[in-house]
């Protein structure tokens, strides 16, 4: 079964939006076979975001994301990882649809409240990264 990685970044822990993300992923009839709040770090953050290490905005990438605990979940379903990056909507919150995750709840683009793997490999990266095989229930 396809897998993708939801982290709900500082922003979206700190302002309580752990159970509406939950729930729209559970109403869209998603299952999360992986939870938990986690601190990201530097280190980690280089791996995961590789494609923007040598950007200007990374270093405020990484004092955002290591700002207070991310909730990391994996979700399983039928093209879940396409149809969950349609449900939080373009990077940059400001330009993202009503009704989208990001549209709805986040502030621009950095705080976008919302990662979501953007292909089934850098989901299988992402799980690596951040979770062992007890970790997730089948
Ligand atoms: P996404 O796949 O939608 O998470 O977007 P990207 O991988 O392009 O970007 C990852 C994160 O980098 C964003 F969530 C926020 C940050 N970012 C910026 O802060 N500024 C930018 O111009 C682009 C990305």
């Amino acid at each position: 079964m396809e897998k993708t990685v939801v982290l709900i970044k500082p922003d979206g822990v700190q302002k309580k939006y752990v159970g509406e993300i939950i729930s729209r992923l559970e109403k869209k009839g998603f299952t999360m076979v992986s939870g938990k709040l986690v601190m990201l770090n530097e280190s980690l953050l280089r791996t995961w975001y590789a494609h923007h290490v040598d950007k200007p905005f990374f270093p405020d990438i990484v004092s955002y994301m290591t700002s207070g605990p991310v909730m990391a979940m994996i979700w399983e379903g039928d093209n879940v990882v396409s149809v969950v990056r349609e449900m939080a909507g373009v990077t940059d919150s400001s330009k993202a649809d009503k009704g989208t995750i990001r549209g709805d709840l986040g502030e621009d683009i950095q705080r976008n409240v919302v990662h979501i793997s953007d292909a089934v490999e850098s989901a299988q990266k992402e799980i690596g990264l951040l979770f062992t095989p007890q970790d997730i229930l089948e």
